[in-house]
This record gives C-alpha cells, structure tokens and sequence, in this order.
C-alpha cells in the first residue's frame, strides 16, 4: 500500500466550526466537552492539515452579541486565521435554531418571520464575504411540515423561491464573488423537509430567476437518510454544473442524522464518493459536516478530524490503484465493449437512422445470454479496500 500523504491545504479539506467545535449536546443530553470560541476551534483545525473553516453567522457572532462582542470575536477570528493560513471557503445562515423559526425561515406563514430570515441572511452573507467566504449555504432544517394541516404547500414553494431571488439579487446589486449551494435533507428537525433530496433541488433551481447563480450542496447522510445512493446524486449534482460544494461524513440507513466521520460507516460507499470526485476533477472543498462521538474527549475529536481527512485521502490512493488494476480495467473493458455493428445507429435522431433501425434485426435470444462480471469486479474492489490487492 502506497505511503498516505499527510492532509495539506491543497486536498481543500474543511471543517464547519459547529463540527469540531460540537461539544457533545445531543436531543438528550447537555455538552460533554468544554465549548470552545471559533478562534480556538480555528487553532484546533490549524494543528492538523484543514485547509478550512466554515461557519453559520452564529457560531461565530452570537444572535445577541452587542456591536462591541461581535467587533472583538471577528479580531480574534481573523488573529488565528491570520495565524493558522486557514481560509472561509463557505458560510451560512441558521435559519434553525432560534424559536422564531420553529415554523420555518423562508417558508414561515408569518410575513413579519419571512422578512426577518431575509435580514439575518443578508447580514450573514455580508459577514460571510467579509472573511472570504466565496460559497453560501441554504440549509432549509425547518422549511417543512411536521403535520401538512394549514399547510399551503405551493405557497411554501413560492416563499422558498422568492426568498432566494431576492437573495440573489442582493448578492448581484453589492456585487459579491458569491454562489449559492443548496442542501437538502429529508427530515428532522421537520417530519418533512420541502425539497428533500438533490434531485428535488436541482428541479428547483431551474424555476429561481437566476439559476446560474445556484447550485447545490449534497450530504452524503442526507441522501443515505432518504435511502439513496449519495454517488448517484453527485453524479447528476455533476452532470448538471451544479456541484459548487458537499457535506462529506457518514451514516447508517433507517438512523437519524448521524453525521459520523467520513467514511465510519461504510467503506465501500466513501470509496466509491472519493472515486467519483477524484475522476471527475471536482476542485470544491471537501467539507466535513460531521461530528465526533458524544463520547469523545477534546483529543478524541482531533482524532476525528484526522480520520476524516485520512480516510479520504487514503480512498484517493485506493482510487487510483483502481485505475492502475490491470484485472480491473480489464473488466470494465469488457463491460463497455464497442459493437462496430451498432454504430449507424448512434449519435442524434435522423429518419433514415430511425428507418435502418426499425428494420435491423437482433437475436434477442443471445442478448439476453450476455452475463456481465460485476460479482468479480466488486469483489476485486474489496479485495483493494481491504488491502489483500
Ligand atoms: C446540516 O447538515 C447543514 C447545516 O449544518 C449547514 O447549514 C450546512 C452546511 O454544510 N449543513
Ligand atoms: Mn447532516
Ligand atoms: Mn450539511
């Protein structure tokens, strides 16, 4: 097995402040490590070859600090910057935590609610920008319903997409070097999220009156919590230009968002993730948005940013051992063989394609003799995840 590089800021390997600054609350139980400052959580990350820090506007400025706490948090948060060379390669908004937004943000039923979601983010964007962030985040965790009762569904739809229009055309008039990514998530903290999963998404961006401006943001737990396959959804993120950003970590089906370290639950499917992103070129960050075990002491969760971090880079170097496994690529050949026969019949629609093709005449019978070896090609892929090839 090839030496695993050391994580360095050219892999772009980011960390959100509530990740390794996560304390260790969970729905039943308080913080069970002590609550770092982000200049603190930004000198952790420092230590261990994170190119990034991304932040919500209230991990890093709490909702009620005066003018004067946000001034001196934003000095020290610049200081260790400064001090680490860690870049803000995203921000958001929480739109989640604060009762006013128990019914939603962008999609709320009070005017007055929907008005102010609109204040905090432009004001989230502005401090976004102002550290260098050059993606912002939409996470709707409380756009959705927890009973559709009085629920107006197209009018929630509607709300959602006026609230990013006119987010977008804040970030056009104060001409900000900013794009949009979207994250969907299934459920929780809602019953149901409104736009649950990437697909769902990228059918939305098309009706925003700027869709050049949005892309997406998928998380390899939210996919997995709708019980899809997160590969696929960053292959059609891909193919439609749309994969501006992703929330790499982990997770078991049928669980709540448990956002394990990258690559904790199942091997086989981060591999397949590194591999993808590897082969396309994808140059955004790899955020991790996970979180280390409640269990885990303050060395514990340096351990967990490493072992994200780790795990990536140790699947990039099974990835490329894929591309270089004779036996391998031996059998993709074989999968995709080219049948010369077939080739009039490629390419765009044309009548007298259309005619030839009509008229062509195939042995069904043998097509369907034709075995394809996907059980010896995967199981060549655990031999290599496993380290006997
Ligand atoms: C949760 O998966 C969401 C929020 O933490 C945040 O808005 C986004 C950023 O990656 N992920
Ligand atoms: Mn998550
Ligand atoms: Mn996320």
């Amino acid at each position: 097995m090839p030496r695993v590089p050391a994580p360095s800021p050219e892999h772009r390997f980011s960390f959100g402040l509530w990740t390794v600054g996560n304390p260790g609350r969970d729905p039943f139980g308080g913080p069970t490590r002590p609550v770092r400052s982000p200049a603190d959580i930004v000198r952790l990350l420092g230590g261990t070859g994170a190119w990034g820090v991304n932040f919500h506007d209230n991990d890093l400025v709490p909702i009620d600090a005066t003018a004067a706490e946000e001034k001196r948090i934003l000095a020290d948060f610049r200081r260790a910057l400064r001090e680490t060379g860690l870049v803000v390669p995203m921000a958001t908004t929480n739109l989640a935590f604060d009762p006013a937004f128990r019914d939603g943000a962008f999609t709320n039923p009070d005017s007055r609610i929907r008005a102010y979601a609109l204040q905090k983010s432009m004001r989230a964007i502005d401090l976004g920008v102002s550290v260098g962030a050059k993606i912002y985040v939409f996470w709707g965790g409380r756009e959705g319903s927890d009973t559709d009762a009085g629920k107006d569904l197209l009018g929630a739809l509607k709300r959602y997409r006026d609230a990013l229009n006119f987010l977008c055309g804040y970030v056009r008039d104060r001409k900000y070097d900013l794009k949009f990514a979207l994250e969907a998530k299934p459920n929780e903290p809602r019953a149901d999220i409104y736009l649950p999963t990437t697909g769902a998404m990228l059918a939305f961006i098309q009706t925003l009156d700027h869709p050049e401006m949005v892309g997406l943001n998928p998380e390899v737990a939210h996919e997995q919590m709708a019980g899809l396959n997160v590969t696929h959804a960053l292959a059609q993120a891909w193919d439609a230009g749309k994969l501006f950003h992703v929330d790499l970590n982990d997770q078991a089906p049928g669980r709540y968002d448990q956002d394990f370290r990258f690559g904790a639950h199942n091997l086989k499917s981060a591999f397949f993730i590194v591999k993808f992103l590897e082969e396309v070129g994808y140059e955004g960050p790899r955020h991790f948005d996970a979180h280390a075990y409640r269990t885990s002491d303050e060395g514990d969760v340096k351990a967990f940013a490493r072992g994200c971090m780790r795990t990536y880079l140790i699947l990039k170097e099974k990835a490329e051992a894929f591309r270089k496994d004779r036996e391998i690529q031996g059998l993709l050949a074989e999968i995709g063989a080219e049948f010369r026969s077939m080739r009039p019949f490629q390419g765009g629609y044309a009548p007298a394609k259309a005619k030839a093709l009509r008229r062509h005449a195939f042995d069904r019978a043998a097509l369907g003799r034709r075995g394809f070896p996907y059980e010896r090609l995967d199981q060549l892929v655990v031999e290599l995840l496993a380290g006997v090839r």
